[in-house]
């Protein structure tokens, strides 16, 4: 058992209808579920933020989503509200296979921090305790899908290939929010950490 599907962050929010919904999002569901039969291992995430959460332009008085801001951990994308904590918005895709999921690994649950990658929070330091259970399971190869590329995805494919583990992003998988370049940005990021686009 050296393997697992990472499925990152494939919830209303982010599909068509959603509070922050990336284009195609719900289209990726049915191959996601199909790719879980090879996999011996499967782990979920999931944003999961509390009303009011520091990454929710609404808490910014002055500010609308999309701004920028300079957080104590440095510069933060303002969102719309979204995956607030027991919504609809917050709960996975219908159609999303979630029985074979081993894990489910909630993020962004501190209101003054976000957390994009399944790893750490976005100081980079603060852990979800994903690289201590992949390790003593002794999973060491991640195949990561999911929502968004540029966002969520990225950041777990790059903080995972900086811890040691060999990372394979299958991009027809996943669908990006693209924001100024990021999915540009975000594709070089994980090409210079060694992650595998595919
Ligand atoms: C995400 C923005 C805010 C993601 C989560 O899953 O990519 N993006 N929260
Ligand atoms: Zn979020």
């Amino acid at each position: 058992m050296t393997q697992a599907l990472i499925v990152i962050d494939v919830q209303n929010d982010f599909c068509p209808g959603g509070a922050l919904a990336v284009p195609g999002g719900d289209l990726i569901v049915p191959g996601i579920n199909a790719l879980m039969a090879e996999f011996p291992a499967v782990i979920l995430t999931q944003d999961w933020h509390p009303a009011g959460h520091s990454s929710f332009a609404s808490e910014h008085p002055g500010k609308a989503p999309l701004e920028m801001i300079e957080m104590p951990y440095g510069p933060q994308v303002l969102w719309p509200d979204h995956c607030i904590q027991g919504s609809i918005g917050a709960q996975f895709h219908p159609d999303l296979t979630t029985d074979r999921a081993d894990l489910i690994l909630r993020k962004g649950f501190n209101r003054a921090i976000d957390s994009y990658s399944a790893f750490f929070e976005n100081d980079h330091q603060t852990p979800t305790g994903l690289e201590g259970y992949l390790r003593t399971r002794g999973i060491t190869r991640l195949t990561m899908v999911g929502l968004a590329t540029d966002f969520c995805v990225n950041y777990s494919a790059v903080d995972a290939a900086k811890l040691g583990f060999e990372v394979t992003v299958r991009q027809e998988l996943c669908r990006a929010i693209d924001l100024n370049g990021s999915l540009a940005a975000a594709e070089q990021g994980m090409r210079t950490v060694g992650v595998t686009l595919a």
